[in-house]
């Protein structure tokens, strides 16, 4: 909220506007409180002791001291307990930050030279701007296009890195209407001071009519569109070809190989949003069963698709319905059985041509 630099509006501590904001700053006061105390006795007893045993003469020789148990075992248990009070304390609210309700909605965050580019379920997208309504959870999965950055809101008291290939998360619930600063806290070039934005915290009629009016186009078209252009469609609408990609989203899928390697049968990972990335980026990396490897689907680059396409492509797999993977639209090769009984099938373009 802090906006100007009047003398009126300073402030020593950022707005509390999230649910675990009171939380952080308690830990943040009494770790102060901590230090400064200690200071403070430090320095007053420098003073008093340099006074109260001075050199009172030439012959005052100080009495050699060989060392005082007790008072050892006081100075290392008292600052131990200290110490391991901060640390569990620490790791009680941290986890509270990490660990994201499961009612949370789920926002698509990339970071990239020198912007904010942000996704919401229903489709909206923005640029250096997050809209989000009052009292309601929200969980923001964070990467990257290209370098590291770092996405926080500091009256939230949150902060992720946004890593290149990785989705991080963190999540909060804003409790009070308002406008809030939004950086990138990771030196990631020239321009990284101007890659700011704000989050504005809403009423929820208001945020009902935002989601209304942003609502055009949409990821999950968007994705769909991809789909199509990407010739995913030749392969995955045709379940002798490829899996169907119908209802995956967060079901365990069985895999055959990983990494290469034949894997024990009853494998199953999770479809979560890096499972789905890496099926795209990496078909290599695991197969799934009943499939051959090396994979017959292409490697999805990052020339071949952005991070942002490749969130729209996720998005529109998540929203993929029984039933509804679209028809497909060109010829595509037909299986080629092997000798080991498992299907093999060419790469669309390169068998019927
Ligand atoms: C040449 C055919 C082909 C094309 C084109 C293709 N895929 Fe695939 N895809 C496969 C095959 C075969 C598998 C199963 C073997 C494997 O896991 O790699 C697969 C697996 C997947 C999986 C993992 C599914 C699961 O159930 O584990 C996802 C997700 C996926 N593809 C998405 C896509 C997307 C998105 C595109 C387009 C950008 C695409 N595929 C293009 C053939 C293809
Ligand atoms: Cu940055």
């Amino acid at each position: 909220m802090v906006n100007s630099m009047f003398a009126s509006e300073f402030q020593l501590f950022p707005t509390q506007a999230s649910s675990v904001a009171p939380a952080v700053d308690l830990l943040t006061l009494f770790i102060l409180a901590v230090n400064v105390g200690i200071t403070v006795l430090v320095m007053v007893l420098l003073v008093v002791f340099a006074i109260l045993f001075r050199r009172k003469s030439e012959s005052d020789l100080p009495k050699a001291i060989h060392g005082n148990v007790p008072l050892e075992i006081f100075w290392t248990a008292i600052p131990s307990v200290v110490c391991l009070v901060m640390f569990f304390w620490g790791v009680k609210v941290w986890s509270e930050i990490v660990v994201a309700p499961r009612d949370a909605t789920e926002i698509y965050v990339v970071g990239r030279q020198w912007m904010w580019k942000l996704q919401h379920p229903g489709g909206q997208r923005e640029i250096n701007s997050l809209h989000i309504p009052v009292g309601s959870t929200f969980k923001m999965i964070v990467t990257a296009e290209d370098v590291i950055h770092s996405f926080s809101i500091p009256d939230f008291r949150v902060k992720v890195d946004a890593v290149p290939g990785r989705y991080s998360q963190m999540w909060f619930t804003a409790t009070k209407p308002g406008k809030y600063h939004l950086y990138c806290t990771e030196f990631c070039g020239t321009e990284h001071s101007r890659m700011i934005g704000w989050v504005h915290v809403m009423e929820r009629e208001d945020y009902s009519r935002w989601l209304n009016e942003q609502a055009e186009g949409g990821d999950g078209l968007q994705g769909r569109k991809l789909f199509t252009k990407l010739q995913c469609i030749t392969c995955h609408s045709d379940a002798n070809k490829a899996p169907l990609l119908e209802e995956i989203f967060r079901k365990e899928r069985e895999i055959g190989f990983m990494d290469g390697k034949p894997v024990a049968p009853g494998t199953r990972v999770l479809a979560a949003e890096s499972y789905l990335r890496e099926s795209i980026r990496y078909p290599n990396a695991k197969i799934h069963r009943g499939f051959s490897y090396p994979s017959i689907m292409p490697v999805y680059d990052r020339d071949l698709v952005s991070e942002e396409e490749l969130l729209q492509l996720i998005t529109y797999i998540r929203s993929l319905k029984q039933g509804d993977t679209p028809a497909r639209t060109e010829e595509t090769p037909s299986p080629q059985p092997t000798a080991g009984g498992e299907k093999t099938f060419a790469a669309p373009g390169s068998g019927n041509k």
